[in-house]
């Protein structure tokens, strides 16, 4: 078995490669090196060709997008170490966190990275967009909190790699701006999560 990760550090790949951690396969790292354009050569193109990280290659398969990996893994790994639900309605919940996490938390702070970052040339910036941008994110982090009042983890009340997938995007929300002891369940659940040894490892890459 053979699984190559590629990176780059302080990136959506972090999710992964704290999963990895967390699942304690081998797996060979291969930093790409954003600011030097090589997620933009043509070979790692024929891993991504979106040239993004996070991507794994699974015993030779391509897999990219940090949702497909996350799901991926926890499915050939995770399911056997307690890390990832079996297939039944605890998969259909972590299923439910995952692709929320990607398709619409992270969507509405990406609009809001867009509309606010300095890396974005300022004529590609709206104001507006930003504003409604902040309050979709805002309603996602009320609808985290609901879900995680009272409990330690958001599948089964048990770590799982999907704790790990979000709380390692909500974690980031922070960096953009967002005042995430705003949301006290989400804030104690994010600080619960990266107390974990994988954490530490997969942050010292
Ligand atoms: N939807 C993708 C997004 C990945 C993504 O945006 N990766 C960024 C780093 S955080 C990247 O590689 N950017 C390089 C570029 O756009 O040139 C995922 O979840 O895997």
């Amino acid at each position: 078995m053979s699984v190559v990760f590629y990176y780059s550090p302080m990136s959506s790949a972090s999710t992964t490669h704290w999963a990895l951690e967390e699942l304690g396969v081998p797996f060979e790292k291969v930093k790409v090196d954003l600011k030097a354009g090589d997620q933009n050569k043509e070979a790692f193109l024929a891993v991504n060709p979106n040239g993004k990280v996070p991507a794994i290659v699974h015993d030779g398969v391509p897999v990219f997008e940090s949702a497909a990996i996350i799901i991926h893994l926890g499915e050939c790994f995770g399911v056997e170490k307690g890390l990832f639900p079996a297939a039944g309605p605890q998969r259909g919940e972590a299923l439910k966190w995952v692709v929320w996490c990607n398709a619409t938390l992270c969507e509405a702070l990406w609009r809001y990275q867009r509309n606010t970052s300095d890396r974005i040339p300022a004529e590609e910036r709206n104001t507006k967009a930003a504003a409604v941008a902040k309050v979709d994110v805002e309603k996602q982090l009320d609808i985290l909190e609901t879900s995680l009042k009272g409990k330690d983890y958001l599948v089964a009340n048990a770590f799982s790699l999907v704790d790990a997938h979000v709380a390692g995007f909500a974690g980031y929300l922070q960096m953009v701006g967002f005042d995430v002891k705003q949301w006290p369940s989400v804030s104690a659940w994010v600080e619960r999560c990266r107390s974990r040894p994988a954490f530490a490892r997969a942050m010292g890459a």
